[in-house]
């Protein structure tokens, strides 16, 4: 079999749903096969950071593995940034490089594209993937295909794969289907013996449950676990929206000082805090006035167990929860905790100026009246904002927090589900990546876009008030959507708001993009008790 049938074959098999890319001459070769075969549907954009975004994107909607095609050096360089936040946060995103042939290596030329060495591009990699193929001998191509494939699963993150041009037609065997690696099954009985005595020991066991749950696709298993320990549930920032619908929902999302104040109590006072599937990252866990004692934790991430001072080296987290439930009896703890704030509803529609907070309770009226729709969020306050928003399937870079995620990630995820997606953006964000829109009228795509337009950096200016530089100009969004293939709707007040959000609803063949005017220094609920929650605790800190 060629070796692009054979690779693409293996990805369809390994979950993935559709390829993002945007080719080059290394890549030629292999963007034919893609088309030709039509083995994946093949989405190109304008910019190698948004195939990254929306190949990241799309696989946490669709729970398969996400994949993109690029060119060598000048494309693959471009993708770096969303491969190291897919890294980041654990999506299992293929990346599929073009490169040069074994003649061309061998040329004694520097070629086009080349950075240091031709290896550069496979070495900058290897920090941002779990797993790297090069697939440069016919003998050996299809078992490193399959072995990368299976990395990629297992660890939930990139991994990268480099075609040399001349090899996409080459005859390779057929891709094995490996059998999972192999698990030591007493460290697993061992490890949920462990947890289970510590929780059952401890006063104020806590379940916190992250990223990696929906990654591995063990909502449900966790959910019967949680159940069945009858032990209260929280989730972090990233991890919002698991477990919800539940018969043992989460309290609510742990953030910290800017979270609500019993959840915060909870989760710091515990003392045997279950953290499953945990990113543990300075946006989970350092916006605490007290630190958590990571030595009362039990911390079960990344493919390891870890209490105190001891570590289960190599234990899946789905084995582990499957392990907990055949064992666990109930904990008997029902702490007795206020029902969180409801989110925001019925904006008024007045001449009032608007909001982020107005922007949750006017998005929380309309999929009240209309139906919720998936979302993707960019960086920014908007990212804060969504946390009052009632629907929580979104696609965010809550750790990594890198901007220019929300546009392209919003066309992910109509690849992913074939549903309108709501993305929500500031100006900052947009001017990277938002022009991605100008492709949405070939494919048919057709998001609702909400740009946060304060004409500033404004969530650095939370933090750098005096700063002059996070002063930007007042881009007209809305004028620009038209030529875009869009509809364009500028608001300044919360009536207007509320009538274009109608209209957007209404408009169904093409993007509609909400440019909605902010003042500077309106700021998010959840933001402005994050920044007062980062003063205290550096002056907390400063204060020794
Ligand atoms: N560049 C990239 C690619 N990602 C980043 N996160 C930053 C820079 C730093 C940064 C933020 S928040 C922010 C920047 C520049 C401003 C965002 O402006 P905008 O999109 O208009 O949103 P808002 O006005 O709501 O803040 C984080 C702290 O790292
Ligand atoms: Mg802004």
């Amino acid at each position: 079999m060629r070796l692009a049938e054979a690779l693409l074959q293996a990805l369809r098999r390994a979950g993935a749903r559709e390829i993002f890319g945007i080719p080059g001459d290394f890549a030629l070769p292999l963007f034919d096969a893609i088309e030709r075969s039509g083995e994946l549907p093949l989405y190109t954009l304008s910019h190698e950071p948004a195939v990254g975004f929306a190949a990241d994107a799309a696989t946490r909607f669709h729970g398969g593995i996400g994949v993109a095609a690029i060119t060598y050096g000048a494309g693959a360089f471009n993708l770096v940034n969303p491969i190291a936040g897919a890294y980041a946060e654990r999506t299992p995103v293929v990346v599929l490089s073009g490169a040069p042939s074994r003649s061309e290596r061998s040329s004694g030329l520097l070629v086009h594209h080349q950075a240091r060495s031709l290896d550069s591009q496979l070495n900058v990699y290897r920090e941002i993937t779990c797993d790297q193929a090069v697939l440069d001998d016919p003998a050996g191509a299809a078992g490193e295909i399959a072995r990368v494939l299976r990395t990629c699963r297992e660890r939930s993150q990139p991994v990268y794969i480099e075609i040399p041009r001349d090899m996409v037609t080459a005859d390779i065997g057929p891709v094995p289907v490996l059998p999972p690696s192999p698990v030591d099954v007493d460290a697993v009985e061992a490890a949920a013996v462990e947890i289970l005595e510590r929780l059952r020991a401890a006063s104020s066991p806590v379940l916190m449950v992250d990223a990696e749950i929906r990654r591995y696709g063990i909502e449900e298993a966790v959910a019967g676990l949680a159940q069945r320990l009858g032990i209260p549930v929280v989730t972090t920032f990233m991890g919002r929206g698991l477990l919800a619908e539940s018969a043992n929902p989460p309290l609510g999302t742990y953030i910290g000082v800017a979270g609500q104040p019993e959840i915060t109590e909870l989760v710091e006072s515990s003392d045997a805090l279950l953290l499953l599937g945990v990113i543990l990252s300075d946006t989970n866990f350092s916006i605490s006035l007290r630190q958590i004692d990571l030595r009362q934790t039990i911390i079960a991430a990344e493919r390891q167990v870890r209490l105190g001072f001891h570590v289960y080296p190599d234990v899946p987290l789905a084995d582990l929860v499957i392990a907990m439930a055949a064992k666990a009896r109930p904990l008997g703890i029902s702490p007795d905790l206020p029902d969180p704030p409801p989110p925001p509803y019925d904006l008024p529609a007045d001449d009032a100026s608007v909001s982020p907070n107005d922007i949750a309770t006017a998005i929380n009226d309309m999929m009240r009246s209309h139906g919720s729709l998936p979302m993707a969020s960019d960086m920014g306050d908007c990212l804060f904002t969504a946390m009052d928003i009632d629907q929580q399937a979104l696609a965010a870079p809550g750790y990594y927090a890198g901007m220019g995620f929300g546009v392209p990630a919003g066309l992910g995820v109509q690849v992913a589900t074939g549903e309108r997606p709501l993305i929500l953006v500031g100006d900052g964000a947009f001017a990277m990546t938002g022009w991605e829109l100008g492709n949405c009228r070939r494919y048919g795509w057709d998001p609702i876009v909400i740009v946060f337009n304060n004409a500033s950096w404004e969530m650095l200016r939370a933090f750098q008030p005096d700063a002059g530089y996070n002063d930007l100009d007042d881009w007209p969004f809305h004028e620009l959507a038209g030529p875009l293939g869009g509809l364009g709707i500028r608001v300044r007040t919360r009536r207007e708001l509320a009538e274009a959000l109608e209209l957007a609803v209404a408009t169904r063949d093409r993007f509609v993009l909400i440019d909605v005017v902010m003042e500077r220094g309106s700021m998010s609920d959840t933001l402005s008790r994050f920044v007062q929650g980062f003063g205290r605790r550096r002056a907390a800190a400063e204060s020794g």
